[in-house]
C-alpha cells in the first residue's frame, strides 16, 4: 500500500512539475527553421586584395570554413555603391556592387560558390532611405519634381529654415528634419542627414524597390533581412510626437520621443506583406525554396509579432535587449517563454545573440559566452550568429577618435562617442596570430584590429583541444542534425532554488537537456528524478572549463553541475 501511495505521490508530483514548467509542442514551417544563419560584416570579414577593407572574394575564400563550422546560410551587410557614410547603409545605388567590395561577377562566383556548398546566400535590404548621393535625390536636389516625390518634403511650421516641420528626432540622436534653402523646404531622415527617407506614398517608389528585389532574386539570392524595418511609413499629417518620459532621455536623443507617428504603422506591414507574398510568387513560378523575408526591428514586442500577421518574420532581440549578465535563471526562462508562447503557432521562431550594431555578445556575458550560445542553438527554430562571436571576439573599447567610423559615435562628439559608438564590434576578424590578425596584408585596415588578436583568435582555437570555436561547431551541427531540436518540444523550469535553469527539447526518440549553472562560484547538483526523462543521458556538450570535472554519462538524480558551467546531455527515450 506504502508503495502505491509513493508512486501515486511521484506521480502527481511530476505531474504538477511539468504543469509549472512551460513546455509547448513546436513545429517547424520554412528551411531557416533548423538554420544556422550567420551574419557576414563585408568591410571586416576578409580582405582578398590588401586594401585594409574586407570584400566580395574574400568571403568567398572563406565559405568553406563557413560551411566546415556547420552554418547552412549566411546574410551579408550592405554591399551595394555607397559613400560608406554609414558602413553601407547609406546606398546611392540598389543594383549595383560597391567597387570597394568587388564587381557584380564577384558577387555571382559568391553565389555560386556558397549554393555548391550548400549554403543560403541572403543580402542586407535597406528600403528606408537611400544616400544623399543618390542621383534620385541629387535630382530632387535640383528641383526636378518626379525625383522629389521621391522623398518626404514639407515645409518649416513657421514656412521658414528656423523651426521644422514638427519635433521628430532622428534614431541617430539629431532632429529628423533638414532644410535646403534652394528649394525652400525640409527633408525627412529618421537617420543621418546622409540617408533621405523614401517616400512610399509614390507608386514610383514602390515600383523601383521591387525592382531592386527581383534584381537580385534573379542573381540567385535566398532572400532578404530588411534594415530599419518599422520606419517606412510617416504620419501623413506630420503630427508632433509626444514625450516619452523614459528616464535619462534629454530632449536631442530619440528616445525623448514616443515614435507613434514615425514607426510601426499599419501601411509598413502592409508593404512588408505583399513582399512576402511577392517573393513567394517568385519563388513558386521557378519552383525554387522559398525566400527568406526577415525583419530588423527593436519595437515592443507587440509590434515586433504583428509582422507574423503578415507572413513576415521579424529577428528576436530579446537575447540583447530584455536580458544581461545580472539576469537570473528566472529571468533567462520568462524571456525564453515570452517569445515562445508568443509566436502563432506554425511560425518561426529565431535567437539572435548579437550584431553590427549592439556590444558583442562575450563582452555581454563575460564568462558565459558557451551558454548563450547553447541556448540559441537549442532553443527551437533559427539560431543567428555575428560574424566573430563563434570565437568569442569582444569589443574593442579602446579605438580612438581619430579612427572612429560609425556616424553615430561621429554625431555624439569626442567627450560622448566610446559608449554609443558600434565600432567596438565591427573590427576585423580574427582569424590568426599573423598581422592583422590575418585579415589583410595592408598597413593599416579600415578599423584597426583588436589587439588581443594575438591570442584571441581562429587558428588558435582549432589548434586548442577546447575552445568557443569547437563548441561553436558542435552546436551548429547539433543544431541541425539532432532530431529533438529540428521538431522536438520544448520545456524549461528552473531547479536548485531557482539557480539553475533547465531546458528539455524532446522529439519520440530523442531527448536534449540543457542544464545551466547561474551561480558564479557554487558548483551544485542538479536531481531531475521528477522530471520525464531518460534515466541515463550522455554529455554532448559542455561549457569551455567544465567538461575535466564531468562524467561522460549522468543519471538524471544526480547531475553534477560546475559554477558557471552550462551542460547539454543528449539521450535516446528507449530506458
Ligand atoms: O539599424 C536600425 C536600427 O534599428 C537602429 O536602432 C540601429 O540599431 C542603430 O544602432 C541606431 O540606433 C539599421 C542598421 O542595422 C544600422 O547599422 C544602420 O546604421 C541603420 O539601420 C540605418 O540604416
Amino acid at each position: 500500500m506504502q508503495t502505491a501511495i509513493m508512486s501515486l505521490t511521484t506521480s502527481l508530483c511530476a505531474l504538477l512539475l511539468l504543469l509549472s514548467s512551460s513546455s509547448a509542442e513546436i513545429f517547424n514551417k520554412s528551411w531557416w527553421n533548423s538554420t544556422v544563419f550567420y551574419q557576414v560584416y563585408p568591410k571586416s570579414f576578409y580582405d582578398s586584395n590588401g586594401d585594409g577593407v574586407g570584400d566580395l572574394n574574400g568571403i568567398t575564400l572563406k565559405l568553406q570554413y563557413v560551411k566546415n563550422s556547420g552554418i547552412n546560410a549566411i546574410w551579408l551587410s550592405p554591399i551595394f555603391s555607397s559613400p560608406m557614410a554609414d558602413g553601407g547603409y547609406d546606398i546611392s545605388n540598389f543594383t549595383e556592387i560597391a567597387p570597394i567590395f568587388g564587381t557584380l561577377e564577384d558577387f555571382e562566383k559568391l553565389v555560386m560558390r556558397a549554393h555548391k556548398l550548400g549554403l543560403k546566400v541572403v543580402l542586407d535590404f535597406v528600403p528606408n532611405h537611400t544616400s544623399d548621393q543618390h542621383p534620385w535625390f541629387q535630382k530632387a536636389l535640383q528641383g526636378d519634381e518626379k525625383y522629389k516625390e521621391y522623398y518626404i518634403w514639407a515645409d518649416g511650421k513657421n514656412k521658414d529654415d528656423k523651426t521644422p516641420p514638427n519635433n521628430w528626432l532622428s534614431l541617430f540622436n539629431i532632429p529628423a528634419w533638414t532644410y535646403v534653402p534652394s528649394l525652400k523646404q525640409w527633408y525627412l531622415h529618421q537617420f543621418g542627414t546622409i540617408q533621405p527617407d523614401l517616400n512610399y506614398s509614390n507608386p514610383e517608389v514602390v515600383e523601383e524597390m521591387r525592382n531592386a528585389l527581383k534584381f537580385w532574386l534573379d542573381k540567385g539570392v535566398d532572400g532578404f533581412r530588411v534594415d530599419s524595418a518599422p520606419y517606412i511609413f510617416e504620419d501623413k499629417e506630420l503630427r508632433d510626437e509626444p514625450r516619452s518620459y523614459a528616464p535619462d532621455s534629454t530632449p536631442d536623443q530619440y528616445t525623448y520621443l514616443e515614435p507613434i507617428y514615425t514607426a510601426d504603422l499599419k501601411p509598413t506591414y502592409e508593404l512588408f506583406g505583399s513582399w512576402r507574398k511577392y517573393l513567394d510568387g517568385y519563388a513558386d513560378e521557378r519552383n525554387l525554396d522559398q525566400k527568406m523575408l526577415v525583419m530588423e526591428t527593436y519595437s515592443s514586442l507587440e509590434h515586433t509579432l504583428e509582422y507574423y500577421d503578415y507572413d513576415v518574420l521579424p529577428f528576436n532581440f530579446l537575447f540583447i535587449t530584455n536580458v544581461t549578465n545580472s539576469s537570473t535563471a528566472t529571468d533567462f526562462k520568462n524571456t525564453i517563454d515570452l517569445w515562445i508562447n508568443s509566436v502563432p503557432y506554425g511560425k518561426s521562431n529565431n535567437w539572435v545573440l548579437g550584431n553590427h550594431d549592439r556590444p558583442r555578445v562575450a563582452s555581454r556575458f563575460p564568462g558565459r559566452l558557451d551558454q548563450m550560445t547553447m541556448l540559441s542553438m537549442i532553443l527551437p527554430g533559427m539560431a543567428v550568429t555575428y560574424n566573430g562571436d563563434e570565437i568569442g571576439m569582444v569589443d574593442d573599447r579602446n579605438i580612438s577618435w581619430a579612427d572612429t567610423q560609425d556616424p553615430l559615435a561621429r554625431i555624439a562628439g569626442k567627450d560622448h562617442y566610446a559608449a554609443i559608438s558600434r565600432d567596438p564590434e565591427r573590427t576585423p576578424f580574427q582569424w590568426s596570430a599573423e598581422e592583422n590578425a590575418g585579415f589583410s596584408t595592408a598597413n593599416s585596415t579600415w578599423l584597426p584590429v583588436n589587439p588581443n588578436y594575438k591570442t584571441l583568435n581562429l587558428q588558435a582555437e582549432e589548434r586548442s583541444y577546447q575552445s568557443h570555436y569547437k563548441i561553436y561547431k558542435t552546436l551548429a551541427y547539433l543544431h541541425r542534425k539532432e532530431p529533438a531540436l529540428i521538431q522536438g518540444s520544448y520545456a524549461s523550469f528552473t531547479t536548485n532554488n531557482g539557480t539553475v535553469l533547465d531546458v528539455i527539447r524532446s522529439s519520440d526518440a530523442r531527448t536534449v537537456l540543457l542544464l545551466i549553472n547561474f551561480e558564479d562560484d557554487i558548483s551544485q547538483t542538479v536531481d531531475l528524478s521528477d522530471y520525464n526523462l531518460p534515466a541515463i543521458m550522455k554529455l554532448k556538450v559542455a561549457s569551455l572549463g567544465s567538461r575535466s570535472s564531468l562524467k561522460e554519462w549522468v543519471d538524471k538524480k544526480n547531475i553534477y553541475l560546475p559554477e558557471k558551467a552550462a551542460l547539454i546531455y543528449t539521450s535516446f527515450n528507449i530506458q
